[in-house]
């Protein structure tokens, strides 16, 4: 086919283009104004726990700065923002008494992003359990599952007249892997018995969040999810079962109880004897019908078998060829249409509105050039390739509705502290100043074009073309 002119690669009218954030990771400030301590502050504060014993007691120091936060998302002209709420600044012990003052800074941010003309996305549960709840067993305790769903009531209340976009849990194979099975996150448990307690609480919370918001809710409410493919790393018997595993794990753990009302079977033959008995009626909670799914994708995993990696035995194997980012995570952009498409087609969601609700890459701090802009050209390419797997699966038929750099900022990378740089704005953290890199001049660009400035400098091939 002839290389000519072709009419400039849109996204569809009405696309959300934001960023995302959560509220450990950049608010600082976490016990002002009333507010409780969650298990991220006693985790950060325990010794040994996270890279250089860095603590979110200021991070980005957006409780305050928040205004000047929000006037940088729209100089980037951005249209949405993706926050979430912290648990334990409104309702300090976790349950019971509200706290007006936390509150009141939430209904301000919303305030401040509305008349910036800058849409609130809400996600209620991003790990930072009050403390006081963790005390009474946490994620462990069935209980939880009702406690959440009167946060979330509290939340909707609030908020509700104002936010049309709501997320229960982010990221829920995270909280559990990470923080119950691993320990490298906040409560910091080893037990492969807590692991599917602690995913399969999440879930029945998820469900109470959601009836919750039916009974108060105007808008929508989804989950968000990170997936990743799992490809196998050759073709032997071992590696292929190990890739299914993996992805029963990762993927389908919480996928398919929410939209199919049932766990793969690979989970109770991978946690045996670990794996809880279900009641019908958990999955009938479970199976909640939601208005959207919000997918974060940061890399695949291209997957071998190990006996050793429980409790999917097995493995990701490093690919010579690619690029890795700060995080040790390799860069590769087919696979958000890849998981886009796996989600519409196999993954249950059918036609229901996807968000690609994070997509961002940790990189070392940007040079700073002689007339002050920051550079950062791997992070740049990172943008540009997942930017185009977006539009190609729009091309593909893909309900996606928005899309959410992760991150406004420079932010607290959980046990990595402040030694990953996942901002588009860098952030010096010893005056607090923002700096636009390129990632955000490139970011911008994109959004005011609609997305034909990630096609600058290439003859367009003719319209029907793959340009991904
Ligand atoms: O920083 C995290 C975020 O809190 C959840 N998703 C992945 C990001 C990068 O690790």
């Amino acid at each position: 086919m002839s290389e000519q002119t072709a009419p400039a690669p849109t996204f569809p009218p009405g696309f959300l283009w934001g960023t995302a954030t959560s509220a450990y990771q950049i608010e600082g400030s976490p016990l002002a104004d009333g507010a409780g301590p969650s298990i991220w502050h006693r985790f950060a504060h325990t010794p040994g726990r996270t890279h250089n014993g860095d603590t979110g007691d200021v991070a980005c120091d957006h409780y305050r700065r928040f205004k000047d936060d929000v006037a940088l998302m729209q100089q980037l002209g951005l249209n949405a923002y993706r926050f979430s709420v912290s648990w334990s600044r409104i309702l300090p012990a976790g349950k019971g008494a509200v706290n007006p003052r936390g509150v009141a800074f939430y209904d301000r941010l919303v305030d401040a992003l509305l008349e910036r003309g800058i849409q609130p996305t809400v996600t209620l549960y991003h790990w930072d359990l009050p403390q006081a709840l963790d005390d009474a067993g946490g994620w462990l305790n069935p209980e939880i599952a009702s406690w959440f769903a009167d946060y979330a009531q509290v939340a909707f209340r609030a908020l509700g007249d104002r936010v049309p976009l709501w997320a229960t849990l982010n990221e829920p194979w995270v909280v559990a892997d990470g923080g119950y099975l691993h320990g490298a996150l906040a409560p910091g448990h080893r037990s492969l018995v807590e692991a599917p307690r602690v995913s399969h609480n999440l879930l029945r919370a998820h469900g109470m969040a959601v009836q919750a918001y039916r009974a108060e809710g105007k808008h929508q409410i989804g989950l968000v999810v990170n997936l990743e493919p799992k490809h196998p790393a050759s073709s032997s018997t071992q590696d292929l079962a190990a890739t299914r595993r993996a992805d029963a794990y990762m993927n389908r753990q919480y996928l398919e109880p929410v939209l199919s009302g049932a766990y793969p079977a690979e989970l109770a033959e991978m946690f045996g004897e670990a794996w809880p008995a279900v009641p019908d009626a958990d999955l009938r909670l479970i199976r909640q019908p939601i208005d959207f799914l919000g997918v974060n994708y940061y890399t695949r995993g291209v997957t071998r078998h190990d006996d050793t990696a429980l409790p999917a035995r097995a493995a990701t194997a490093r690919q010579p060829q690619s690029v890795y980012t700060d995080t040790g995570w390799e860069v590769y952009a087919p696979g958000l249409a890849e998981t886009l498409i796996w989600v519409r087609d196999r993954g249950g969601a059918g036609d229901l509105p996807l968000y690609v609700t994070e997509n961002g890459a940790a990189f070392p701090d940007p040079a700073q050039s002689t007339n002050g802009a920051m550079e950062d050209p791997l992070r740049v390419d990172y943008y540009r390739g997942h930017l185009r797997g977006a539009l190609d699966a729009i091309r593909r038929g893909v309900n996606l509705r928005g899309y959410f750099a992760w991150s406004l900022l420079d932010n607290y990378e959980w046990s990595h502290g402040y030694s990953k740089r996942f901002g588009i704005v860098h952030v010096d953290f010893e005056t607090q100043r923002r700096t636009p890199k390129a990632s955000a001049r490139f970011y911008a660009d994109v959004v005011r074009t609609h997305g034909a400035a990630l096609f600058d400098g290439e003859a367009l091939s003719a319209p029907g073309a793959a340009r991904a």
